[in-house]
């Protein structure tokens, strides 16, 4: 009777610590690898993001404006991209109000695409001070790539990447420095990029990579790296 009591308790005792450590382990799985599916969009105001928005939708021709308001889709087929899974995609505008609000989507995104108009200086130094808010935010997850997208390669004077990625390097040191000696940087979060020393370099940055695009070739660069991209996530 005593053996059989034991041996049922044992039995209880073993059962319940699986089952315990079962549901655990599927909590913390859940929670590490989190399914994320966003496409965001961002950068400098008239650099292309909407133009590029539509062209995702399949509406090419389409006429933009200066965008007031966010642009999404969500769990969208977007086939240029993906013939298996559905993305939500998003279109920030250039404004300063919607510029505050992409730190709060950026755990959630799997791709951020950060626009630039490759014929305006303005347009590269507004990239940087968006570029720093980004890499120096505890907000990054473990999946997320960037593309600087150096976009309208088929206007005018375009500058190269390479060229770009120089001078983004350069305005962000600069951002840096002016930062640092101003002691500009919310207390509460002191970000990596604030407290780095010497030179930017983007080479410190596996999950940054720069490519040209524009209009005329239809994204073709930008769509091949966004697909190899989601493949390998
Ligand atoms: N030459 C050229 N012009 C482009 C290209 N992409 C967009 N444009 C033009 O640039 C202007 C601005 O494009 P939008 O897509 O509205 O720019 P945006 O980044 O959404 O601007 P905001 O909504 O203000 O943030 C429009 O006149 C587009 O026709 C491109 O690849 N090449
Ligand atoms: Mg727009």
């Amino acid at each position: 009777m005593i053996l059989t009591i034991s041996i049922n308790t044992i039995l209880v005792i073993t059962i319940s610590t699986i089952i315990f450590i079962l549901f655990f382990r599927c909590l913390f799985s859940k929670s590490s690898s989190k399914k994320r599916n966003t496409i965001m969009i961002i950068g400098p105001s008239l650099s292309g993001k909407t133009t590029f928005f539509y062209h995702l939708l399949g509406q090419k021709d389409s006429k933009t404006v200066v965008s007031m308001q966010i642009n999404k889709v969500e769990n969208y087929p977007c086939e240029l991209i993906s013939n298996i899974n559905n993305y939500n995609i998003m279109d920030i505008p250039g404004t300063g109000y919607f510029k505050d609000k992409i730190l709060d989507y950026l755990n959630d995104t799997l791709i951020l695409l950060l626009f630039i108009d490759s014929t305006e200086k303005n347009s590269i130094v507004q990239a940087a001070e968006y570029l720093y808010d980004i890499l120096n935010s505890d907000k990054l997850n473990e999946d997320l790539k960037i593309f600087i997208c150096c976009n309208k390669q088929d206007a005018g004077f375009p500058k190269s990447k390479k060229m770009i990625e120089n001078e983004l390097s350069k305005e962000l040191e600069n951002l840096i420095k002016f930062k640092q000696k101003n002691n500009l940087e919310d207390k509460e979060q002191i970000g990596t990029l604030f407290q780095s020393k010497g030179k930017f370099s983007f080479k410190s940055f596996d999950n940054v990579s720069f490519l040209e695009t524009d209009r005329k070739s239809e994204y073709q660069s930008l769509i091949k790296n966004i697909k190899n991209a989601l493949q390998i996530i």
